[in-house]
């Protein structure tokens, strides 16, 4: 048998090779991409294996350690990867873990997760990206450990002695050759792991930085699972009624859970999960969620006399006004589609929903009455909100059909037509707005003045949002329309770019304007077309040389370049009007010149920039405080 084994071996050998070579040549290919992103994908790559050996219900806690060169280490409690020879591979079964490429787990062109099991590409493609992994399985009362580099073997699984525990331990270094970018960003990964843990409920989660003088520690357990979730989309909310409804159920092979509870906001905060993993342009179980919501409630308030006979059912938009909900599936093998792959379309999938929560939530509304009252009489508020908010609406639109396409007074437009070349600034305050008008160039670029402080959509109703000037000016300035209607093809300019003064005031009315966007139309931000303009702190002058400085770091370094003396005038700008045209074109406004931040987002952290958004905008001062020393990054990226 020795040789047979052995020629095979040969073979084999060689296959894994080409397999993790493959892997080494397109790394986009398999997760995603290279740049920072891709590198947290290989943390989340390791720790989904343990979090499968959870669902099997076999680990309780894992452990993931930021070592100070930057390697990852991530431990767990389960039975440890099986030890033995696979007798297929000729080799142990951690081996193969490791060195084989996990057949079907690939990145299609979208680079979304399509494998077939829970996890997506394996174990293997983290071991090929890796300068070294080593793993180390405890069970059965021994330790085995192996090593690798760059995918290649060092040593067969050799027993390293004695041990009382069980569980799995992988470290490994993302190798520099791959990646652009090769050091993990805590507050990444502690969201993602935050949120694996309210997807998985009773699983202990802990997150350890070593590389700073003082090491952080984060640890996430949620006995509730994803009713822990809904109380945290909730904390800055006032929620209507205490519960949290929640149903659970298994149709077939798809598990269902479901959690919700309304607030006194006017916003969908629903999101819907496949495997752990967020979809964020939902699918079928998301279709069977609303369906399932919007049915459960006509048919109880029908039943119950809280809707007339002659009155129209509730639409599923007016039931899910100030909704926080989380859907959670898991499912065998979940088929994506649409563009970008994010889209479940498992047809099951929907009815399984559907099922489950129809059932549970007619029962939940019998035994609550109270709480289904609430509900029913916020939505029939909603209801009556957007008929007034549609007749609004129809009205400026038969207003402009008979005066022409008439853009807001206050605006100064460029002249020219083609969007690509154009840029619009949402300018603070008429006086800012009066230099930007002289400073800018008219051909390219458009000034829309603002007058204070805009209304704050997180706190106000359609219908109120559709009267405010402000907001109605932005609307037809920008040419889109909103909600339901928007329509990207009719934008009128390549660049929204909001610029407001760089203190406390001027963030808080870009925040405003961002939550505004974000809000109505977030299809501007996710593909690119907002930025924020950065007007500088500091002029410093000397010897009739002019300079700017955009933070204090810069001013150091600018006065150490010149020399603190005598001769330098420094001024500190308070707000834009305190800048002549001139310097509001050199400083903010020529393209050659000026500094823009383009704001995005990443849709996998949509759930998470919601609770960023109310917090920051509602009216609860103590979650906003928590939440702004525990958010610095996102703070920073609103707040410039
Ligand atoms: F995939 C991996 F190697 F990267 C990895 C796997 C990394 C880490 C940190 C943990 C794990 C892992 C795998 N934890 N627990 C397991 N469990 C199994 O592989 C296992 C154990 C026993 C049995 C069995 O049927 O007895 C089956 C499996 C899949």
């Amino acid at each position: 048998m020795g040789t047979e084994v052995n020629g095979e071996y040969g073979a084999d050998q060689i296959q894994i090779l080409k397999g993790l070579e493959a892997v080494r040549k397109r790394p986009g290919m398999y997760i995603g991409s290279t740049s920072t992103r891709g590198l947290h994908h290989l943390v989340y790559e390791i720790v989904d294996n343990s979090v499968d050996e959870a669902l099997a219900g076999f680990c309780t806690e894992i452990e993931v350690v930021v070592n100070k060169d930057n390697s990852v280490c991530v431990t767990d409690n389960g039975r440890g990867i099986p030890v033995g020879i696979n007798h297929k591979a000729g080799k142990s079964a951690v081996e193969v873990v490791f060195t084989i490429l996990h057949a079907g787990g690939k990145f299609g062109g979208g680079g979304y997760k399509v494998s077939g099991g829970l996890h997506g590409v394996g174990a293997s493609v983290v071991n090929a990206l890796s300068e070294w992994l080593e793993v180390t399985v405890h069970s059965d009362g021994r330790m085995y450990n192996q090593k690798y580099e760059r995918g290649k073997v060092m040593y067969p699984l050799k027993d390293i002695g004695e041990t009382k525990k069980t569980g799995t331990q992988v470290t490994f270094l993302p190798d520099k050759e791959i990646f652009e970018e090769t050091v993990f960003d805590f507050e990444t990964l502690r969201e993602r792991l935050r949120e694996i843990a309210f997807l998985t409920k009773g699983l202990k989660i802990t997150l350890k930085d070593d590389r700073k003088e003082k090491p952080q520690i984060r640890t996430f357990h949620y006995e509730g699972g994803i009713k822990e979730y809904v109380e945290y989309l909730n904390k800055s909310q006032n929620p209507l009624y205490e519960e949290i409804i929640y149903c659970e159920g298994q149709r077939k092979d798809i598990y269902v859970e479901v959690a919700m509870q309304h607030n006194d906001s006017y916003q969908d905060s629903t999101y819907s999960f496949v495997n752990n993993i967020i979809t964020p342009e939902g699918g079928t179980h998301l279709a069977g969620f609303k369906n399932a919501l919007t049915k459960t409630f006509n048919d109880y308030a029908r039943k119950n006399k809280l809707l007339k006979d002659n009155e129209p059912n509730l639409s599923g938009e007016d039931i899910r006004e100030g909704l926080a909900a989380i859907i959670s599936i898991k499912i065998g093998e979940p088929q994506f589609e649409g563009q970008t792959k994010q889209k479940l379309g498992n047809s099951e999938a929907r009815g399984a929903v559907d099922s489950v929560v129809t059932e549970q939530l007619t029962y939940f509304l019998e035994q609550n009455p109270a709480i289904a009252k609430i509900i029913c009489d916020k939505a029939i508020l909603a209801q009556r909100a957007r008929d007034a908010a549609r007749k609004a609406r129809d009205l400026t639109r038969r207003k402009t059909a008979l005066e022409g396409s008439s853009l807001p007074g206050k605006l100064a437009d460029c002249s020219d037509k083609d969007p690509k070349n154009c840029e619009i600034y949402i300018v603070e305050g008429d006086s800012a707005g009066g230099s930007a008008k002289t400073a800018r160039n008219r051909a390219t670029q458009a000034i829309l003045p603002l007058r204070g402080k805009i209304l704050n959509v997180e706190k106000s109703r359609l219908d109120k949002i559709l009267v405010n000037n402000e907001i109605k000016a932005m609307i037809t300035a920008f040419g889109t329309g909103i909600g339901e209607e928007f329509d990207i093809e009719k934008l009128r300019y390549n660049k929204i770019v909001i610029m407001t003064d760089a203190d406390v005031d001027g963030a808080h009315i870009a925040t405003l304007m961002l939550t505004f966007l974000y809000r109505f139309m977030p299809e501007l931000i996710r593909q690119g077309h907002v930025y924020l303009a950065q007007p500088p702190l500091y002029k410093i002058e000397k010897n009739k040389i002019v300079r700017y400085a955009y933070d204090d770091d810069e001013l150091k370094s600018i006065l150490e370049e010149i020399g603190r003396d005598g001769n330098n005038k420094i001024q500190r700008y308070k707000g834009l009007g305190e800048m002549d045209a001139d310097q509001l074109w050199e400083t903010t406004m020529d393209p050659e010149k000026r500094i823009l931040l383009r704001v995005n987002i990443d849709r996998s952290e949509e759930a998470e920039i919601d609770v960023v958004f109310n917090t920051l905008m509602g009216d609860k001062v103590e979650p906003r405080r928590e939440f702004i020393e525990a958010n610095a990054k996102f703070v920073r990226n609103l707040d410039i």
